[in-house]
């Protein structure tokens, strides 16, 4: 990528998409382009369209995307199937009839069977039967991996696929019903301690695993990829270790400082019970993530109290 090439970032004001945008600047690309979604609705051909026709997109980071955790996409299935395909569709389709030079599209790892082996394997992809809880989503991610090889085979083009593991880190969703559990958990933990509640309350047993993996760790490995790989096959992006919720949880109140009860609401569902991705085709290409989680979840939850009181934080 020669640094006064045009790269679209899709998603800018994301988790994902802000982290891009500020690793690009940090390494020197002048020209990024975006657009946020009141001014370029990505469920719309016609607009895709005229924004490929009107920009010389040379690379295109596909960071757009309707996310959630898993009571979002529970109750809102249709939503994230619909939104998912046409977006991806758009500007995969766009982005080959315009030329760009590459593509990274970004999946998830819930595209993984729900009882795929640990860690995950790039290989394990269609393996077995999808999580219910997150099934729709999952499909439309495997439609863009599906899109982006097909495209490659038939045109030619050159779109690579980025499979990341649980995210979290600044522009998160912090809203207790459609946030992933770490963001709502460092919610529920802050809330706690200022109104020095007896307890919190997490959803489940609290014994599910997850991995984590910081946003801005994520941005250097798509960077990364966009740079050095070629290849058709998927690649995997994750911290390489994962937790129990219930670890999670009791880390997050240390940082937050509260010191009263966790009770787990077992009427919530507990989704996969692990998901832990393989990174050894990542780490054999030569990089590895940094951030760890400690150190992470402390950032995250200085930039969000710099979000709720609009200060410099404490
Ligand atoms: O992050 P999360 O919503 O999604 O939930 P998934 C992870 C685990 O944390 C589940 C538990 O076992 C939840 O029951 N959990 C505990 C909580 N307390 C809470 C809470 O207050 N809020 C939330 N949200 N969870 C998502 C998929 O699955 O992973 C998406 O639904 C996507 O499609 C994403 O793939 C990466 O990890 O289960």
């Amino acid at each position: 990528m020669d640094k006064d090439c045009t790269i679209y970032v899709a998603g800018h004001r994301g988790l994902v998409g802000s982290a891009l945008v500020r690793r690009l600047k940090e390494q020197g690309y002048g020209r990024i382009v975006h657009q946020t979604s009141s001014e370029l609705d990505l469920r719309d051909r016609d607009q895709v369209e005229r924004w490929f026709s009107e920009q010389s997109i040379d690379y295109v980071f596909l960071a757009a995307a309707k996310v959630g955790g898993i009571a979002a996409n529970q109750d809102f299935p249709a939503d994230f199937i619909r939104d998912n395909l046409l977006i991806q569709t758009n500007v995969i389709d766009a982005a080959y009839r315009h030329n760009v030079k590459k593509l990274l599209f970004l999946g998830s790892t819930c595209i993984y069977p729900k009882l795929a082996p640990q860690p995950m394997r790039e290989q394990d992809l269609l393996g077995g039967p999808l999580e219910p809880s997150n099934e729709p989503y999952a499909v439309a991610k495997i439609t863009g991996i599906k899109m982006c090889q097909a495209y490659n085979r038939q045109y030619g083009t050159r779109f690579i696929s980025v499979m990341p593991t649980n995210l979290y880190g600044p522009q998160d969703n912090f809203d207790l019903h459609t946030s992933h559990v770490l963001p709502a958990l460092i919610r529920k933990f802050h809330d706690a301690m200022v109104s020095n509640a007896a307890s919190v309350e997490v959803w489940g047993s609290g014994e599910p695993k997850r991995e984590f993996l910081h946003s801005d760790d994520l941005a250097d490995a798509c960077v990364f990829l966009m740079k050095n790989y070629g290849g058709d096959e998927i690649v995997n992006v994750g911290w390489g270790k994962d937790i129990k919720i219930s670890e999670l949880a009791a880390l997050i109140g240390r940082i937050v400082g509260y010191e009263g009860d966790i009770v787990y609401d077992r009427t919530k569902p507990d989704g996969t019970p692990r998901k832990l991705v393989d990174v050894s085709r990542l780490t054999e290409m030569g990089w590895q993530a940094r951030i760890t989680l400690e150190e992470g979840l402390r950032r995250t939850y200085q930039d969000y109290l710099k979000e709720i009181y609009h200060t410099g934080g404490v």
